[in-house]
């Protein structure tokens, strides 16, 4: 099959295309990584060359031997829809999840996302902790969150609680929560190892000052998590630019009854009496 008629590759590359029309990647911002399936490799591997080894600069044995389709570092989320073999890549990991060569795309040179150790150890424990599930690894600088960053205090529960009230649908949407790095320097294995650690317990991780990261099964369900955060984000922005204090807000009561009618379980942390 044609590399670029493929359904993941098609899917991957509207959810670029849908980041990029959000104004969530400016310049060269943002990155997207998806775990594919084998008979997905399988079914494209004609278009297949073999690149060099390169170090990954992070261990991953639980993705050992694994493809991964992702954009390419330096390239724009705003050109992936009118060139895709220049803008991402699929990667091919080693038999030790230390290394990594291109099998296909870039074709004009590049390498990987620079966040490439934060992708793969965040994909690594959502396989792990999703037996599987979970293939789409999401990074995007969404204004409204990155403007929180600045006036809330960076703790998981208060980014979790305020986002909640901003929405019912929310506590639906990420009843696990949202957690948070503070500002560290991205690209590398710390904040790698910091992201993925949150990513056991939640599918969202806030970069302070820099943007979000979102987890998820698939493409419609990782860009409408991304989607329903930053707008619960642009709701409570717009709340606190007209006034300093809420008149009235869902309550933790109400978000029990919530949690009993919509069957979810919201963890009592988030529900702190103010
Ligand atoms: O430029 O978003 O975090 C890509 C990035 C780095
Ligand atoms: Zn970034």
């Amino acid at each position: 099959m044609n590399f670029l008629e493929a359904g993941f590759v098609q899917g991957f590359i509207r959810m670029a295309n849908d980041g990029w029309e959000q104004g969530w990647h400016e310049r060269n911002g943002g990155n997207l990584s998806y775990r594919v399936k084998s008979r997905e490799a399988e079914s494209v591997k004609e278009n297949f060359r073999a690149g060099d080894w390169q170090e990954i600069g992070t261990c991953v044995p639980g993705l050992a031997g694994e493809y991964f389709l992702v954009t390419g570092s330096g390239k724009y989320f705003r050109n992936v829809i009118i060139d895709p073999q220049d803008s991402l890549c699929m990667i091919e990991l080693d038999e030790k999840g230390e290394r990594y060569r291109i099998v296909w795309g870039l074709v004009n040179g590049g390498s990987p996302t620079s966040e490439l150790p934060s992708h793969l150890m965040n994909h690594e424990v959502k396989k792990r902790v999703t037996q599987g599930g979970y293939r789409v690894i999401y990074h995007a600088h969404t204004p409204n969150v990155i403007a929180l960053t600045f006036v809330l205090p960076l703790k998981d529960e208060v980014f979790t609680r305020e986002l909640w009230e901003m929405a019912t649908e929310c506590p639906v949407v990420f009843p696990d929560g949202i957690g948070v790095v503070p500002w560290m320097v991205p690209g590398g294995r710390e904040i790698a190892v910091a992201t993925s650690k949150l990513m056991q317990e939640y599918d969202v991780a806030v970069w302070a000052h820099h943007g979000m990261f979102a987890a998820g099964e698939d493409f419609d369900l990782t860009f409408g998590l991304m989607h329903t955060v930053e707008k619960a984000a642009e709701i409570l922005v717009k709340v606190r630019s007209m006034r300093p204090d809420k008149l009235q807000t869902i309550e933790p009561r109400d978000f029990r009854d919530l949690a009993k009618d919509f069957k979810v379980t919201l963890p009592e942390k988030f529900l702190y009496i103010r």
